[in-house]
């Protein structure tokens, strides 16, 4: 080959792996996945699109609206602003916290905190509804769903869950977390078969937050622990053979970690139908922060090991590839 042809044959061939790493190069979500302090993150998948509805994070006064993003990709996120405010709730002065959504016959739930309520006041766990996922919201009953604080838990942090047609509710703050059962349109709680309307079924350690999935047919209950400004806010999990529990702690899988980010809890999971892709959607506050309401919402995998268990979760700066839902 003449020096010439060398130098050609080489030229192609950085071309052609330059190439090559371009299109190997995929697109990632980076964590926080959106601009602005946002935390309690609920996320979930309608159709072909993923949806994060989280708490803005500000001074209880401020915390009168919710917004929400969408995405097809995991990667690209649209905001959608005021979803729900406290002018179409009336009872809702402030404190308006931890979304939990919910599709059933066409219409789409929003199920939220408000007001941060105490024994004797107005607020608690409310419910509103829409014909889109990104609202508008309007008020379902023009007064909380849950306004009594039962067996110690503030009524919170609800998250609603189907099984077997049952819809349940789990929800609580100041570490009791309760479960009772929705009726067929949402506007009211009905009794479990032994009568109970309150079952308590706090597992050691919760504080708050609590989420639920159901995976081979077992129930992954998880939840929050420690307080919500502390670095060492974290979540752990339980796995049970019924959605009553018990729930048997088995340990912490998403924690803060020294080199990306502290307080990293409150959390909800995405499953890809499927599929055995999991993603655990949840905040954290930056390192170089302390302000407790300074909370991000962050997107990163979560993975099985071979028995079923949840295997700890790395934090990352990267966040997720890229994927679209088929
Ligand atoms: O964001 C308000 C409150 O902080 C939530 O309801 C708690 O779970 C904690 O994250």
């Amino acid at each position: 080959m003449t020096l010439r042809g060398l130098f050609f044959s080489l030229l192609f061939l950085g071309v052609c792996l330059a190439c090559s790493r371009k299109t190997e190069e995929v697109a990632m979500s980076g964590n926080p996945v959106m601009e602005g302090w946002y935390a309690d993150p609920e996320g979930i998948i309608y159709d072909d699109t993923y949806w994060i509805y989280p708490t803005w994070s500000d001074a209880y006064e401020e915390q009168t609206f919710f917004d929400c993003f969408s995405s097809k990709d995991l990667v690209n996120w649209t905001k959608h602003s005021r979803i729900l405010d406290n002018t179409e709730i009336k009872w809702a002065e402030r404190a308006m916290w931890a979304p939990s959504v919910f599709r059933k016959d066409g219409k789409y739930y929003f199920f939220f905190g408000a007001n941060d309520v105490h024994e004797g006041e107005i607020g608690g766990i409310g419910v509103a509804v829409s014909d889109r996922p990104e609202g508008p919201y309007k008020d379902l009953l023009g007064k909380p769903l849950i306004n009594d604080i039962v067996n110690g838990a503030q009524p919170i942090d609800q998250f609603v869950f189907l099984d077997d047609g049952a819809c349940y509710m789990y929800y609580g703050g100041w570490s009791h977390c309760n479960i009772v059962k929705l009726n067929d349109d949402f506007t009211a709680l009905v009794p479990f078969d032994d009568g109970e309307i309150y079952k308590e079924v706090t597992p050691e350690n919760y504080t708050e937050g609590p989420f639920m999935f159901k995976k081979n047919g077992k129930y992954y209950f998880m939840w929050s622990e420690g307080g919500w400004g502390s670095p060492d806010y974290c979540v752990a999990y339980a796995i049970a053979d019924s959605p009553l529990g018990p729930f048997n702690r088995i340990g912490k899988i998403l924690q803060q970690d020294p080199e990306v980010a502290t307080s990293a809890g409150h959390h909800s999971v995405i499953h890809i139908p499927g599929s055995e892709d999991y993603y655990i959607v949840y905040h954290r506050r930056p390192l170089t922060e302390t302000h407790h309401n300074h909370r991000a919402t962050c997107i990163d995998k979560m993975t099985f090991d071979e028995n079923g268990l949840i295997n700890p979760v790395k934090i990352t700066f990267e966040g997720v590839a890229a994927r679209t839902i088929k």
